[in-house]
């Protein structure tokens, strides 16, 4: 029987905007996350790994006091809690994990004009992120009011609580539709695998890098295609000068003389245009397959 010591924990965010993603990435890499909506904790069975679902704003404070091991966040969560602590909190990012890509940035009215940081001198701005936004003002020698507010910051202007917000913003349609524009960029942002600072034990460590191993392969395989081809002999130079991102294709004789298939893992997306350039230099049968996983 293992003791918690032997086992890592995870933070997770409970619900949200992080959880899909977060609970599909460890799905791919083998842990069987059976949680139901009003379950705080699950055990896994194929790794000594324990998840814990929590509200995302707990998440650093619990890692930098020890009592979890891992967790996910966003960058800008981590950014104000280190901001907002004066001490140096015990969190390091282990990996940035390619998803809830958003930016922290300031908006104003449409009807305000702007044209450098230095139009918010002497205004209120309302965010969720004060520590980040007194950071931004003092680096840029901006005198401006941080009104603090836990959420609903992008009807402050509208509700004379406040000139300006700074607040996240993905595909901007919440700033249009409050008839506002982002003007400075804050603060870019994307979910992290975070980690308590302080070495574990040597059973929780390996754990620790066999996930690392398994989730670095995922999101490697996300990012990568799996192109098989067929071409002439003659072709082969040209056809594989064309395909993106990858480093040595294999070349696989057919049943034909003159012909041959070309197999390459793309280490990026392969758009309808490399496929048309690809068949315009001789290529046929072109599949575009995606990978699950990989480990070199
Ligand atoms: O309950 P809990 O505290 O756990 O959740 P939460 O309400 O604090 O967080 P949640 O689930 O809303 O967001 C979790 C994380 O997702 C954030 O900390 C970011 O790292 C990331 N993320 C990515 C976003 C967005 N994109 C995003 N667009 N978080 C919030 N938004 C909001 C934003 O605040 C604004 O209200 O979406 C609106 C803007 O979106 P667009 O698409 O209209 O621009
Ligand atoms: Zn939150």
């Amino acid at each position: 029987m293992q003791s918690r010591e032997d086992r890592v924990r995870i933070a997770l965010q409970k619900n949200g905007r992080l959880v899909g993603e977060s609970v599909a990435l460890l799905k791919h890499c083998g842990l069987h996350i059976s949680a139901s909506k009003d379950e705080l904790f699950c055990r896994v069975r194929e790794l000594p790994i324990d998840i814990l679902f929590l509200r995302d704003d707990d998440i650093p404070e619990l890692i930098s006091k020890g009592k979890c091991d891992l967790g996910i966040i966003g960058r800008n969560l981590l950014a104000e809690y280190c901001l907002a602590n004066a001490s140096e909190p015990e969190i390091d990012v282990v990996t940035p994990l390619d998803f809830a890509y958003c930016d922290l940035a300031i908006a104003v009215p449409n009807g305000r004009t702007y044209s450098s940081s230095k139009d918010l001198d002497g205004l209120k701005i309302a965010t969720s992120y004060p520590a980040i936004l007194n950071d931004f003002l003092s680096r840029n020698g901006v005198e401006a009011e941080i009104i603090h507010l836990g959420g609903a910051v992008e009807i402050a202007p509208r509700m004379n609580i406040a000139d300006a917000i700074c607040d996240l913003v993905s595909s901007g349609a919440t700033l249009a539709a409050n008839n506002m524009r982002q003007v400075e960029t804050v603060l870019e942002s994307e979910a992290l695998l975070v980690r308590r600072r302080s070495k574990l034990g040597s059973a929780q460590e390996q754990t620790i890098a066999r996930l690392l191993t398994r989730l670095r392969g995922v999101i490697r395989a996300q990012n990568s295609k799996y192109i098989m081809l067929n071409c002439s002999r003659a072709s082969i130079e040209k056809i594989t000068s064309l395909l993106p991102g990858s480093e040595a294709p294999t070349v696989v004789n057919l049943n034909r003389e003159d012909m041959v298939a070309i197999h390459a893992v793309c280490q990026e997306e392969i758009f309808w245009d490399t496929m048309e350039q690809l068949r315009a230099a001789g290529g046929s049968t072109i599949l575009v397959v995606p990978i699950e996983k990989m480990m070199d």
